[in-house]
């Protein structure tokens, strides 16, 4: 889980693990977010990261995004600038892990 402060990658994780969301934040380094599910009858377990989004802890994120399978990449439809920066993330999913599949994610349609 990748992009730029404040979009809301947390909100929709914790939303997505536990179907609650509440207002108050706080800034992630990083955080780890195991979530079970069950897939043809087998149960799954899928690890989230949920990567920084402020520009001094890229490298950060860059380490947490070696080796994944997938890339969701969450930008607000309120501030386009979080979508051009984007393109900064796609281009470290690419070198870091090129076989990752890329999501893109619109948060913030309220
Ligand atoms: N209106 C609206 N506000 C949202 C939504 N999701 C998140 N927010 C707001 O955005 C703030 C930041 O959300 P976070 O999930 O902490 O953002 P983040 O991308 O994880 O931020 P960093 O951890 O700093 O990178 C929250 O306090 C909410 O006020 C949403 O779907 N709609
Ligand atoms: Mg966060």
């Amino acid at each position: 889980m990748a992009g730029c402060a404040v979009v809301g990658k947390t909100k929709l994780l914790t939303r997505y693990k536990y179907g609650s969301y509440c207002d108050a934040s706080g800034m992630t380094l990083v955080d780890h977010i195991p979530v079970k599910k069950t897939v043809e009858g087998k149960q799954c377990v899928f690890d989230y990261y949920d990567t920084a989004g402020q520009e001094k802890y890229m490298s950060m994120v860059r380490l947490y995004l070696r080796n994944s399978c997938a890339c969701i990449l969450v930008y607000d439809i309120t501030r386009p600038s979080t979508l051009d920066r984007l393109e900064e993330f796609i281009r470290i999913v690419d070198e870091t892990c090129p076989e990752a599949v890329k999501i893109i994610v619109g948060n913030k349609a309220d």
